[in-house]
């Protein structure tokens, strides 16, 4: 085999073309069409669907990694399920899938989620990892972006890390965040609005209610996966992911309408 030999870069080099190149994005997105927070399955597919018609579109995750509970399937168990019709979007991205039964299809959790980021990035969708949700910008009773803050300085005491947040403009603004339905506790926090809480298990009422209930919850506020759930009362629906897609999509024709207005 013959040796390698890479080009040549001084270690101040590579600092100095990650600061660049960060820093350039950074200011570009500081104001966008639509900030998308949550990257789990919902919250990827919205970014994807927006990003691949021409949106400027900012996504932000609170972990180091996206995908949320997409990586497995339930129980730790990295076989995800998704019921019809939802097999179509697994073969836009070109999963591979088996039919269990009747229309309730397998796939590897792993490959599916890969190929989620994958298509969201090459949309063209921009990623803040490392980020959390601090807070909404509200203007004249409409959310007009999000205020963040490093999770690394989110999660340390007060006391060690009284650091201000930094504020992102946006459009629209599209909650995505799960269960924890993080933006629109920030509203209920101020009274304008009242989360029902998730309901029990019913799978088959679920998925199906679930996409019928993505909407704009409060004006510049969209929500979609899990959070829906948890802001409309909606029974959960556990390891079946097909509404989690779709809802992400719902999210983004939704605000492609509103952007268009
Ligand atoms: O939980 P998550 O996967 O939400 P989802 O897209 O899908 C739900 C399913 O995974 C599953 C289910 C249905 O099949 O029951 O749970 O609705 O992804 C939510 C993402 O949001 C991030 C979190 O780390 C995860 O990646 N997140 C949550 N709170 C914040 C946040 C926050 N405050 N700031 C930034 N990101």
């Amino acid at each position: 085999m013959n040796p390698i030999e890479f080009s040549p870069a001084s270690e101040s080099l590579i600092t100095k073309a990650i600061i660049a190149e960060f820093a350039q994005e950074l200011e570009h997105y500081v104001e966008t069409e639509v900030v998308i927070v949550g990257g789990g399955p919902s919250g990827l597919m919205a970014s994807k669907e927006l990003a691949s018609r021409g949106v400027k579109v900012l996504l932000i995750e609170r972990n180091n990694y996206l995908g949320g509970g997409f990586w497995l399937g339930g129980f730790l168990m990295n076989k995800l399920t998704v019921r019809a019709p939802a097999e179509l979007i697994l073969d836009e991205l070109g999963v591979p899938y088996k039919e269990y039964s009747s229309g309730l299809y397998v796939a590897d959790a792993p490959h599916a989620c890969s190929r989620l980021i994958a298509a969201t990035c090459d949309a063209g969708a921009k990623i803040l990892n490392m980020v959390s949700l601090d807070d909404v910008v509200l203007h004249n009773e409409k959310v007009c972006g999000v205020v963040v803050n490093w999770t690394a300085v989110s999660s340390l005491p007060r006391g060690i890390a009284a650091i201000d947040p930094v504020s992102l403009e946006s459009k629209l603004v599209i909650d995505a965040t799960g269960h924890d339905a993080a933006v629109v506790k920030k509203l209920e926090e101020r009274g304008l609005l009242k989360a029902k809480g998730q309901g029990a298990m019913w799978v088959e009422k679920s998925e199906d209610l679930l996409v019928a209930h993505v909407s704009e919850l409060y004006p510049g506020l969209i929500v979609t996966g899990m959070a829906v759930s948890t802001a409309y009362g909606l029974p959960r629906m556990g390891p079946t992911f097909g509404a989690m897609l779709i809802a992400g999509k719902r999210a983004a024709e939704i605000a492609i309408e509103k952007l268009k207005r």
